[in-house]
C-alpha cells in the first residue's frame, strides 16, 4: 500500500470510530435550527453535512485543516525551487491532516506522474466538439470520457464490499487529480492554438507541469500556478460545485461522474465562470472609455452602469464571506511581488477601492467585498494567457484537489444517500397556520 494511502486508512479509521461514538451518544442534539428564509433563500448557512478538509469563516476566510493561506505559505515545504506552496502539499495536509515533509511531496509528485495517461478515446471525445465549445463543457465531457477508467465502477461491479468504496475513490480520485493537467491543456491547446499540444515535462511539478503544457514556461508564471491551483483548492463544502460532487457521490456514482456534474456547477456565472466574467467586463469598460488607465471615477461610473443594467458586478460578494477574501488577497501580494507595473493589475486594486461603498449603498449586499474571482484573471493576462473563456478550466483543475481528498473521507466515513426535505408553499402556510402566525 503506497504511504498516503496508508496514512489516510489509519486517519479514516480512527475518525470513523471517533463518529460512531459521537453519533452513539449526542446523535439527537440540535446542532441548527432553521428558518424560513433559509428555506426559500438557497440554504444559507444551514449545517448539514460533513466536510473535512477546509472549513470557511466568515470574517477570516479559509482555512485548509486549520491552517490559513498565510500560514500554508510558511510551512508547507516546497519542490523544484518554487516560490509558492506547492498544491501536492496541501493535498497531503488535506488527505492525512498532517503537514507533510519534502520527502512525502515529492513521493506524491511522483506518483502523480505515475497515474498521468489520459484514457486516449478522451481526447478522440474532445476532437469530435466544435472547436468553440466553451472550455467548460469540453472539460466536463473529457472527465465524463475518462469515466470507462474507473476503479470504483469497475469493483463496484464486481462486487465490491462497502469497507472498500474508500480505497476505490482515493484510486479514482489520485488518478483524476493526475491526469486533470494534461486534459485541461489539451483543451486550451486545441481551443486557442491550433492544436500545437506540448508534451508533459517529467521533471516538473504538477502545476508547474501544466503550466508547461499550457504553453508558459516562464518561471513566475510557473509559481503562479502553484499558488493559484493551491488556493482554489477547497473552500469547505457547501459552496455549488463541492457540493455538488458530493451529492453525486453519495449515490455512489464514482469520482468521474461526480466531477463532471461539480465542473457542471462551477461553470455557473455566479460560481467559478465569474473569473471569466471580471476580465471580460474590465475588458468592455476599457473597450467602452477607449483608454487602459481608467480614473476611480471612470470606474465609479461603469460600475453604476452596470449595476442600472440589472447586472451583478462580477468578482464581488459572496454567500458566505463578509471581509476580503483572502485568495483575493493572496494573489494582490503575488503581483506586488513579480509584477511591476501592469494596467489590468492596477485596474483590479482601482475596483477593489471603488466597488464596496457603491454595492454597500445599495443596502441589500451582504458582502461588498472582493471574492477570488476579482484578481485572478488580470495575473493571467499579465502573463499572456488572454482568453478568458479559458479561465475557469484552470479553477476546476484546482478544485479537484479539495473535491476528491473530502469524498475519499466520505466515503471512508460511510456518509449515506443525501436527501434533505422539500416542501411546498402549500405546506410552509399550513405550518404557519398552525404556529398562530397566519389565520
Ligand atoms: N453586484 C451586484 N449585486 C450584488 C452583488 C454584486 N457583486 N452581490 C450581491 N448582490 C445582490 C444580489 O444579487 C441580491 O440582489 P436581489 O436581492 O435583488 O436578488 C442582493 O445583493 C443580496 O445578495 P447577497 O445575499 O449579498 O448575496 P448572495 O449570497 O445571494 O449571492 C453571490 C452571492 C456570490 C452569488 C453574489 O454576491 C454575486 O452575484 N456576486 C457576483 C458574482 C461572483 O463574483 N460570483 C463568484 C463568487 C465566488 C465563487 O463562487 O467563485
Amino acid at each position: 500500500m503506497d504511504p498516503l494511502k496508508h496514512k489516510f486508512k489509519e486517519k479514516a479509521a480512527a475518525l470513523f470510530a471517533e463518529m460512531k461514538n459521537l453519533l452513539k451518544q449526542h446523535g439527537n442534539l440540535k446542532v441548527d435550527e432553521v428558518t424560513l428564509d433559509q428555506v426559500y433563500g438557497g440554504a444559507r448557512g444551514i449545517k448539514m453535512m460533513i466536510w473535512e478538509t477546509s472549513a470557511l469563516d466568515a470574517m477570516e476566510g479559509i482555512r485548509f485543516r486549520g491552517y490559513s493561506i498565510p500560514e500554508l505559505s510558511e510551512k508547507l515545504p516546497t519542490i523544484n525551487n518554487s516560490k509558492e506552496p506547492v498544491p501536492e502539499g496541501l493535498f497531503w495536509l488535506m488527505m492525512t491532516d498532517e503537514i507533510p515533509t519534502a520527502e512525502d511531496i515529492t513521493w506524491l509528485s511522483e506518483d502523480w506522474k505515475r497515474r498521468a495517461n489520459v484514457p486516449s478515446q478522451t481526447f478522440k471525445v474532445l476532437d469530435a466538439l466544435p472547436k468553440d465549445t466553451h472550455p467548460m463543457i469540453q472539460f466536463s465531457i473529457a472527465i465524463n470520457a475518462m469515466q470507462s477508467d474507473s476503479v470504483f465502477a469497475q469493483r463496484y461491479s464486481e462486487g465490491m464490499s462497502k469497507s472498500e468504496y474508500w480505497d476505490a475513490t482515493y484510486e479514482d480520485a489520485m488518478n483524476l487529480i493526475a491526469r486533470l493537467p494534461r486534459v485541461a491543456a489539451y483543451i486550451y491547446r486545441r481551443s486557442f492554438k491550433n492544436n500545437s499540444h506540448i508534451v508533459p515535462d517529467n521533471a516538473l511539478d504538477w502545476a508547474a507541469n501544466y503550466a508547461h503544457m499550457l504553453g508558459y514556461d516562464d518561471e513566475d508564471f510557473l509559481n503562479l500556478m502553484r499558488l493559484y491551483t493551491t488556493i482554489h483548492a477547497d473552500h469547505e463544502g457547501g459552496n455549488a460545485s463541492a457540493h455538488t460532487a458530493y451529492l453525486v457521490n453519495s449515490t455512489l456514482s464514482d469520482p468521474y461522474l461526480s466531477y463532471a456534474g461539480a465542473m457542471n456547477s462551477l461553470s455557473g456565472p455566479l460560481h467559478g465562470l465569474a473569473n471569466q466574467e471580471v476580465i471580460k467586463w474590465i475588458f468592455e469598460m476599457v473597450d467602452e472609455l477607449g483608454i487602459t488607465n481608467p480614473s476611480k471615477d471612470q470606474i465609479a461610473e461603469y460600475v453604476k452602469k452596470t449595476l442600472s443594467e440589472g447586472k451583478v458586478v462580477p468578482g464581488y460578494g459572496h454567500a458566505v464571506l463578509r471581509r476580503p477574501d483572502p485568495r483575493f488577497i493572496a494573489q494582490k501580494v503575488f503581483a506586488e511581488r513579480y509584477i511591476q507595473q501592469d494596467d489590468i493589475v492596477e485596474i483590479v486594486w482601482k475596483v477593489f477601492d471603488v466597488v464596496p461603498p457603491i454595492l454597500e449603498s445599495l443596502g441589500k449586499v451582504k458582502n461588498p467585498w472582493p471574492n477570488v474571482d476579482a484578481h485572478s484573471g488580470a495575473l493571467l493576462v499579465h502573463y499572456g494567457m488572454k482568453e478568458y473563456d479559458y479561465y475557469t478550466v484552470l479553477f476546476g483543475v484546482s478544485r479537484a484537489l479539495g473535491v476528491m481528498a473530502a469524498l475519499c473521507w466520505t466515503r471512508a466515513l460511510g456518509i449515506p444517500l443525501e436527501r434533505p426535505k422539500s416542501v411546498t408553499t402549500t405546506w410552509i402556510k399550513q405550518w404557519l397556520a398552525k404556529q398562530s402566525v397566519i389565520s
